[in-house]
């Protein structure tokens, strides 16, 4: 249990503390070694990352091709075990993981609280798939005389390259699933968040996995490049934009070498429909959770709230009121419920999209930042009417909620819209109307719909994640499909006649 009192005593002797992110195996040379800092106070020093080098990456990946077949023969079990232990080290490190959230990512306490939590779900949840589906062969039926099975075996070696908005989380879950399958993992922490990567690798060999299963290579884009254009890179396993997913896909299939399988989960232009049956306090929680918890950095967030005309003043009267409830500020601070966004690009092209379309003169409601707040990556939480989701021509990864208009006998339109913007990731929908549900149930394509309640925050197991479209390949993270895609299967069929020669053929 969290006791907060000492909790927050530790949490402030930890800020003190210096950590380093370089390479598994770091080779003697002389990397390039970049400064991290605190998105909330860019003048706070968190620690260093020391980019993998060309020859490290290369060394990296002969290593995990080396090991892979022995990691495969353990077994589910052995595996799984191994996973096992290092959640129970994840559990008694939970200081130093929140710390790392807070300093590191700028997320408040809540968000560090669930993000650890998640992370350790992973690690039991693909453990256990690991048991149930690879300890051993599937029987498959056949004719007397022959003997049929299938077995799940892992591919090779898996490069994982994870986001920064979830930077303990995504960057265990697909290793762990990878490790579970049999496989053995290069992985690349986005740039920004190197630091709670290398403790999570750290406390995954103190588990007993093998180093050379499981290492780590931080850097930037040019590393992950590198990576990818391997050709003994067997699949990847990315979480992060659109854009990236279709270049590595794209530089997948240009190597000269096996087909690699790529399992992406990227970006979203997530909508929510309120109807006029909707309960006008519950949506209006459930659209402040979904829109800026997390300053809106989940690809999960609301972007787009569609609300029916009748009770579109009111409904936003009130969510406008409880935005402007919204403490902004230090993450570190118990009372904060929105921090800073990752860093400055990211403040950057979210303060133009909101100056655009002050131009384009949609009404626009912001925040006031606090004072401090020039320190850090802060962007103020912002409400902007659009006509159209269609007009939104990107993603916007942070605190900015569009707002919609719409006729009640439009609704059939406003699904089609939300559709044609080709993502489809998470969707919300707000109403006491069964036959409401059905239709946009049946119509929209999205991989989570999520109703009367927020649209953010999946759990794993209950609520499998992942979209489709421009949001991504599937199968759905932490769901019963995962595991089994990265691996490969292998039939195997045995003639079980004294005589030999097979029975099928000559019966
Ligand atoms: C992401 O933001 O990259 O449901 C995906 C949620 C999270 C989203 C993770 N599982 O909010």
């Amino acid at each position: 249990p969290l006791v907060l009192e000492p909790l927050l005593g530790r949490l402030a002797e930890l800020d003190r503390k210096h950590w380093r992110a370089e390479p598994t195996f770091c080779s003697g040379a002389e990397g390039e070694v970049a400064p991290i800092n605190k998105p909330h106070d860019l003048s706070a020093e968190v620690g260093t990352r020391r980019d993998a080098l060309d020859f490290e990456v290369e060394e990296a990946i002969t290593r995990a091709e080396d090991i892979q077949p022995g990691w495969n023969a353990l077994g589910g079990e052995k595996r799984a075990l191994l996973l096992e232990a290092a959640a129970d080290l994840f559990e008694e490190h939970t200081d130093e993981f929140l710390s790392l959230c807070q300093r590191e990512a700028g997320k408040t306490l809540l968000d560090a609280v669930l993000e650890l939590r998640e992370a350790v779900d992973f690690l039991r949840f693909y453990a256990n798939e690991a048991r149930r589906q690879f300890s051993g062969p599937m029987p498959l039926p056949g004719p007397t005389g022959e003997e049929n099975r299938l077995t799940l075996n892992g591919r090779g070696v898996f490069a994982c390259i994870s986001p920064w908005n979830f930077p303990l989380a995504i960057f265990i879950g697909t290793p762990a699933a990878a490790l579970a399958a049999g496989n053995t993992v290069v992985a690349k922490p986005a740039e920004q968040t190197p630091l709670i990567a290398a403790l999570a690798v750290r406390l995954c060999h103190e588990a007993g996995i093998p180093e050379e299963a499981f290492q780590l290579l931080p850097g930037a884009g040019e590393v992950g490049e590198l990576i990818t254009s391997d050709p003994r890179i067997a699949g990847v396993a990315f979480t992060g934009s659109t854009q990236t997913a279709q270049a590595i896909n794209r530089s997948l299939a240009a190597r000269d070498g096996p087909i690699a399988t790529l399992i992406a989960e990227t970006g979203g232009q997530n909508a929510m429909i309120v109807d006029s049956t909707a309960l006008p306090e519950q949506v209006t929680r459930d659209v402040v959770a979904s829109a800026f918890q997390s300053a809106g950095q989940r690809c999960s967030a609301l972007r787009v709230l569609h609300i029916q005309e009748d009770v579109y003043d009111e409904m936003l009267t009130m969510i406008r009121g409880a935005f402007e409830a919204l403490h902004i500020g230090n993450p570190e601070h118990l009372a904060t419920d929105i921090g800073p966004v990752i860093d400055p690009d990211a403040k950057s092209s979210l303060e133009r999209h909101v100056a655009r379309r002050k131009k384009g003169s949609s009404n626009v409601w912001r925040r006031r930042l606090h004072r401090g707040a020039a320190a850090g990556c802060f962007v103020a939480p912002t409400i902007i009417e659009l006509d159209s989701i269609l007009d939104l021509k990107r993603e916007n990864f942070g605190p900015i909620l569009h707002v919609v208009r719409y006729k009640a006998s439009d609704l059939g339109r406003v699904v089609e819209d939300i559709n044609a913007t080709g993502y489809g990731l998470t969707l919300g929908l707000h109403s006491r109307n069964d036959d409401t549900r059905a239709f946009v149930e049946s119509r929209a394509k999205v991989g989570n719909f999520y109703v009367n309640r927020n649209q953010i925050g999946a759990v794993v197991e209950s609520q499998p994640f992942g979209g489709e479209g421009l949001s991504g390949t599937g199968p759905k993270a932490g769901g019963p499909h995962y595991v089994a895609r990265f691996a490969t299967e292998r039939v195997v069929c045995i003639d079980t006649t004294a005589a030999g020669g097979n029975a099928t053929l000559l019966a």
